[in-house]
C-alpha cells in the first residue's frame, strides 16, 4: 500500500520487534547475517537481550531450552538456507521433545525461489520446515506480522508444546506502512496455553483403577516438569503414598531424596507394578514402548497427556486422562480424597527397601579410588559438591557420561536437569547451558562426554563472552564410548580423538578458566572453586580410557554385524 507523504512510518523490522515484545519475548538467541543483521542491533538498542551464537544449531537448542524452562516460546533468529537448516535441527528436536520454540529465518523473495532462479542462499524454507514442526508460516505483508507472531506463540504453547517456523522474505523487513495502522495490527494473545480439563468420567475411571491397585506406580516425564505445577504434583505423591520414578528430565520434580522415590528400584517397579500412572511421559523407546520384559507382569496404564492421540500409541491405555497435567492431577486428587490403602503400604515398603539397598551399593563404588578416575568416582565427587547447590541446573550429554550422571547425581528441585532428551541427541551441551544460565540467573554445571562436547565446543566462547557462570566438566576418556580401541593398520581408529587434547587450555584460549584434574579430590576442589567464582570454566577431567561401555546403557540398540568382521 502506498503511504501518503507526512504519515509516520514503521517497517517490518520494527513491527516484528514490537510484536515479539508484546508477546512477552525479551531474549532472542541467534546468529546474525544477511538479511537479519539489523534485528540484532535494534533489539539490543531497545534494551532487550540478543545472544549471538557461533552456529545456529546451538542457538536453536538454547531457544528450545529457554522454552522448556520458562513455558514461553524460546525464539531463535537465523539467516537463510544453511543458517535456517542448522536452526531447523534444533526446531525439530524441540518439537520432538515438546518444547515451545519459534524459529525465525530470513529468506529469499518468493518470486525468485518459486521460479528457482538461483538467489543468494535460495531455498524453499517454508515447505522444508513444515514436517519438522507444529506449523510453518510465511509473512508476506507488514500488516500480517502481528497476527503471524500471535499465531506462532499460540501454536508453540497450546496443547502439546512444540516448534513453529516463521519465514520472513528479506524485503519484508524494510517494507513500510503507516505507524498508526501498524500499531493497530498487533495484539497479545489472551490465555495462549489454556487449561484443558479432563472429563469427569475419565477421572473416575482412573481413580477406580488406582483404588483397586495392589502395586501402583507413578511415572513422571518431562511433560510433568514442564507443566510447572510442582506443589500439586508433590501433594498427589504424598496424599496417595504411591511410589514414583522419574524419566531423566523429570528427576527432581519431586526430590530424588523423597522417601517415595523409586528411581533406584526402576527395573523392579516397572516389572512388578500392576497400575502405572504416566504423567507427561510417552511410552516411546525410552520406556521400551510399554512392552516386553522391561514391563514384567501384565498391568494397566493410566496416562495423563494433553495430546489426545498419544493415548494408545504403543499399548492399550486402560484409563486415558486427556488434559493438562495440573488439571488432571488436581481432578484425580479430588476424586481420590481420603484414599491410601494398606496394600500399598506393603508394596511401598518393598520398593523403598530395594531403592535404598541399590543406592547403598552404588554409594560404595562412588568413593572407591582407582589409579585413573572412572565414571563412578569422578561423578561421586561431583555429586558431593552439587549436594550443597540444589538450585544449580545440570546439563548432561554423552553416552557413559549421560547414563552414569543420571544414575549418580541426585536432583532436588524441578527443571534442574536438561539432557539429550527424546532423541538422545549429542551437541545440546553449550546451547542448553547458555539458556539455562540466562533464563535461571543461576550457576550451571554441564557434564559432557568429550565426544558430545565436541559438537558445540566453539560455543564455549559464547559462554565466556556473556560471562555466564557455567562450569563445563569434560569427561575426557579420549574417544566415543571408550578411549582404548585398537587402531587398524595405518589409520587412527574412527572411535578415538587426539589423546593430547587439552580442553582446559581450550577454555583459556577462549577467555575462560581452565583446570585439568586427575583425581576425584582435584575434581571436587576445582568444581567448588568454579561455582564459587562464577567464572566460566572448563574442567578437563581425565577418565580411564577403558572405563566406558559401548553405547552406555542402550547398547541393545547398537546393531552389530550378524556375520562378524570379514
Ligand atoms: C537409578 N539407579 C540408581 C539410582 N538411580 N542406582 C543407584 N542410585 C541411584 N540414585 C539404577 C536404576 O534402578 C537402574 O537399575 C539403573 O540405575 C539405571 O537407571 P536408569 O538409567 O534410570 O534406567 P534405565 O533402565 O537405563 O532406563 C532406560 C532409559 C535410560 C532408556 C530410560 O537409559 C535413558 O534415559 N537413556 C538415554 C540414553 C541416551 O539418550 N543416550 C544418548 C545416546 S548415546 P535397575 O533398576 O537395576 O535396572 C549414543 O550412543
Ligand atoms: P519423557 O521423555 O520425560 O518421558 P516425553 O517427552 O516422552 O517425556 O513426554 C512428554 C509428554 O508430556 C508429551 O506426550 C506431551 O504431550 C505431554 N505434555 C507436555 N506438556 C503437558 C502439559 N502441560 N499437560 C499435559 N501433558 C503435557
Ligand atoms: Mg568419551
Amino acid at each position: 500500500a502506498v503511504v501518503p507523504e507526512g504519515v509516520e512510518l514503521t517497517d517490518g523490522f520494527h513491527l516484528l520487534m514490537d510484536a515479539l515484545e508484546l508477546n512477552g519475548i525479551t531474549n532472542i538467541y541467534g546468529l546474525l547475517g544477511i538479511p537479519v543483521t539489523e534485528i540484532g542491533r535494534m533489539w539490543q538498542a531497545r534494551g532487550n537481550k540478543f545472544y549471538s551464537f557461533r552456529n545456529e544449531q546451538n542457538a536453536g537448542y538454547a531457544a528450545s531450552v529457554a522454552g522448556y524452562l520458562t513455558k514461553k516460546p524460546g525464539v531463535c533468529v537465523t539467516v537463510s538456507a544453511p543458517g535456517f537448516l542448522n536452526g531447523l535441527t534444533a526446531l525439530a528436536n524441540a518439537t520432538t521433545n515438546c518444547f515451545p520454540m519459534i524459529l525465525i529465518s530470513g529468506s529469499s523473495e518468493r518470486e525468485i525461489v518459486d521460479l528457482q532462479q538461483g538467489d543468494y542462499e535460495e531455498m524453499d524454507q517454508l515447505n522444508i520446515a513444515r514436517p519438522h514442526c507444529k506449523a510453518s508460516f510465511r509473512i508476506n505483508r507488514p500488516e500480517d506480522i502481528g497476527v503471524a507472531v500471535v499465531r506462532a506463540v499460540r501454536t508453540a504453547l497450546s496443547g502439546r508444546p512444540g516448534g513453529v517456523y516463521l519465514d520472513i522474505p528479506a524485503r519484508l523487513f524494510s517494507t513500510v506502512m503507516s505507524a498508526e495502522e501498524g500499531k493497530k495490527s498487533l495484539w497479545a494473545p489472551v490465555d495462549p496455553a489454556p487449561a484443558q480439563i479432563p472429563a469427569p468420567s475419565a477421572v473416575q475411571r482412573a481413580a477406580e483403577l488406582i483404588k483397586n491397585a495392589k502395586k501402583p506406580l507413578i511415572l513422571f516425564g518431562k511433560g510433568a516438569a514442564y507443566a510447572q505445577c510442582d506443589a500439586d504434583i508433590l501433594a498427589f505423591v504424598e496424599e496417595t503414598g504411591i511410589p514414583f520414578t522419574p524419566m531423566s528430565m523429570a528427576k527432581g520434580l519431586v526430590s530424588d531424596l523423597h522417601p517415595q522415590c523409586a528411581a533406584a528400584a526402576r527395573s523392579m517397579v516397572l516389572q512388578e507394578s500392576d497400575v502405572v500412572v504416566l504423567v507427561g511421559a510417552r511410552l516411546n523407546w525410552l520406556l521400551a514402548h510399554g512392552k516386553g520384559k522391561t514391563w514384567g507382569v501384565p498391568k494397566k496404564f493410566i496416562q495423563i497427556d494433553i495430546q489426545a492421540n498419544e493415548i494408545d500409541s504403543n499399548v492399550q491405555i486402560a484409563a486415558p486422562l486427556v488434559g493438562d497435567v495440573q488439571s488432571c492431577i488436581n481432578a484425580l486428587r479430588a476424586e481420590l480424597k481420603g484414599y491410601k490403602s494398606d496394600d500399598q503400604a506393603a508394596w511401598a515398603k518393598a520398593v523403598a527397601e530395594k531403592h535404598n539397598t541399590t543406592r547403598a551399593k552404588l554409594a560404595g563404588k562412588l568413593s572407591t579410588p582407582t589409579p585413573v578416575m572412572n565414571y563412578h568416582n569422578s561423578l561421586g565427587a561431583i555429586r558431593d559438591v552439587l549436594k550443597n547447590y540444589p538450585d544449580i541446573c545440570l546439563v548432561n550429554e554423552g553416552a557413559n557420561a549421560l547414563d552414569n550422571a543420571r544414575m549418580v547425581i541426585d536432583q532436588y528441585q524441578p527443571r534442574k536437569r536438561v539432557d539429550t532428551g527424546t532423541w538422545g541427541v549429542m551437541g545440546i551441551g553449550m546451547g542448553s547451558a547458555a539458556a539455562a544460565a540466562v533464563e535461571t540467573g543461576k550457576p550451571v554445571v554441564a557434564i559432557c562426554g568429550d565426544s558430545a562436547f565436541g559438537f558445540s565446543a566453539m560455543e564455549y566462547e559464547t559462554l565466556t563472552r556473556y560471562n555466564l557462570p557455567v562450569t563445563v566438566i569434560v569427561m575426557n576418556n579420549g574417544g566415543i564410548y571408550r578411549g582404548d580401541e585398537a587402531s587398524p593398520d595405518h589409520q587412527f581408529s574412527c572411535m578415538l580423538f587426539n589423546p593430547n587434547t587439552r580442553y582446559d587450555q581450550l577454555s583459556i584460549a577462549l577467555g575462560g578458566e581452565g583446570v585439568r584434574v586427575n583425581t576425584p579430590e582435584e575434581l571436587a576442589k576445582a568444581l567448588e572453586a568454579s561455582i564459587k567464582s562464577g567464572k566460566t570454566t572448563i574442567i578437563d577431567a581425565i577418565i580411564d580410557p577403558a572405563a566406558g561401555v559401548e553405547s552406555g546403557r542402550i547398547g541393545n540398540l547398537n546393531i552389530v554385524s550378524t556375520i562378524g568382521k570379514k
